[in-house]
C-alpha cells in the first residue's frame, strides 16, 4: 500500500465524490520565497474552494505522501529549510527516510494519481531546457506526461525554457498540449509565446471530455492544458527576454546544474524584476487553479452520468 494520508477536508470530499484539484509543492518551496509562497499557497486553495472544488496541496512529510496539508502543515512546509525537490527519482528515498520533500509536476502526477485525483493545476511545468543539446537538460514532467493520467493546468513553459524543443518532446510522447481558448501557446508571464499550440479548447467541459475519452482508449498519460496568464497581469516577452537571459548566463557561469537549474532562474528573475514576476506568478497560478476546478467539477458530473 502507498503511504497516503489524507487531510480531513480531503477525506469528506472523498467519500462525497467532491470535485477535488491537486496541487503542487515544489512552487511554495523552491518556486516563490516567505511569507508570499505561504501566502500564494493558501489563496490559491482559497479560489479553488471558491469554484466549487476542494484543493488538495501535496507533500511528503514523516514518511508519509500528504494529500491536503493543514494550515500548520503549509506553513511549516513553507518556511522549511533543506526541503527536498521531489521529481519521480526521488520520492521514494523521501518517503522511506521520513525527509521533508515538495513535490514537483511529475511527483504531484504520481501522488494524485495514486489518490484517484484526475486534476492538477500549477503555474509552468518543467520541460527542455535552452542547451539541452549538449547539457540533456529534460524535465522529467515531460515524461510523467505520458505515462499518468492526470490534466495539467499551467500557464505553459517559461521562456527559460526552449519553448519549440519542449513542444517537440511532448508530440514525440504523446501529449496533448492544448491551449485553452486561444491558438497561441501561452508563454507563462505572457499569453502569446509566438507558436501555435497543437490544439485548442474553449471549454472545461470539453477538456473533461477528453480526460474520458484518453481512458476510453487504454491511452496512457495525461493531458497539459495552456491557460494565457490574464491579459491585465501580463508582462511582455520583450520586457523580459533580457532578464532571462542574464539569470541563464550567471548560472552557467556559476556551475549550476540539475535539480538546481528551475529554482536558480525563477529566484534570479524575481530579483531582475524587482518582484513583478512574483506578482503575476500569483496571477496566473489563481487563474489556473479556477479553470482546474471547472474542469474537476465536470469530470465529478460526468462520473454521475
Ligand atoms: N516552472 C515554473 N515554476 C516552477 C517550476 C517550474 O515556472 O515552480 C517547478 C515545478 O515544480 C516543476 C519543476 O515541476 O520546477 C521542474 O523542475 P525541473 O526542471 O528540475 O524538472
Ligand atoms: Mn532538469
Amino acid at each position: 500500500m502507498p503511504p497516503l494520508s489524507y487531510a480531513p477536508e480531503i477525506e469528506t470530499a472523498r467519500r462525497a465524490g467532491q470535485p477535488i484539484v491537486a496541487l503542487e509543492s515544489t512552487i511554495i518551496t523552491h518556486g516563490m520565497p516567505w511569507p508570499q509562497n505561504y501566502e500564494m499557497a493558501r489563496r490559491v486553495e482559497a479560489d479553488i474552494r471558491a469554484a466549487g472544488a476542494v484543493p488538495a496541496t501535496i507533500a511528503v512529510m514523516g514518511g508519509r505522501i500528504r494529500i491536503g496539508l493543514t494550515d500548520a502543515q503549509l506553513r511549516d512546509l513553507a518556511q522549511a529549510r533543506d526541503v527536498m525537490k521531489l521529481s519521480r527519482a526521488d520520492l521514494a528515498v523521501a518517503l522511506a527516510t521520513g525527509r521533508i520533500g515538495a513535490t514537483t509536476v511529475a511527483a504531484t502526477m504520481i501522488c494524485a494519481h495514486l489518490a484517484g485525483i484526475a486534476v492538477f493545476a500549477t503555474g509552468g511545468i518543467g520541460g527542455v531546457h535552452r542547451g539541452a543539446e549538449t547539457s540533456f537538460d529534460i524535465s522529467a514532467d515531460l515524461q510523467e506526461l505520458a505515462q499518468t493520467p492526470v490534466t495539467v493546468v499551467a500557464a505553459g513553459a517559461k521562456a527559460i525554457l526552449d519553448l519549440p524543443k519542449t513542444l517537440e518532446v511532448l508530440e514525440t510522447l504523446g501529449v496533448p498540449v492544448i491551449a485553452y481558448g486561444q491558438d497561441a501557446l501561452p508563454a507563462f508571464w505572457s499569453r502569446d509565446s509566438g507558436l501555435t499550440a497543437p490544439l485548442r479548447l474553449d471549454h472545461a467541459e470539453e477538456i473533461a471530455a477528453s480526460h474520458q475519452m484518453r481512458r476510453a482508449l487504454g491511452l496512457p498519460g495525461g493531458q497539459l492544458v495552456a491557460n494565457p496568464i490574464p491579459e491585465a497581469d501580463e508582462i511582455s516577452a520583450a520586457t523580459l527576454a533580457p532578464l532571462i537571459a542574464q539569470a541563464i548566463a550567471e548560472a552557467e557561469a556559476q556551475g549550476i546544474a540539475a535539480k538546481s537549474v528551475t529554482p536558480f532562474l525563477l529566484a534570479r528573475i524575481f530579483e531582475l524584476t524587482q518582484g513583478a514576476s512574483l506578482t503575476a506568478n500569483l496571477a496566473l497560478v489563481r487563474n489556473n487553479a479556477r479553470l482546474g476546478a471547472e474542469i474537476a467539477i465536470a469530470l465529478a458530473r460526468e462520473a454521475l452520468a
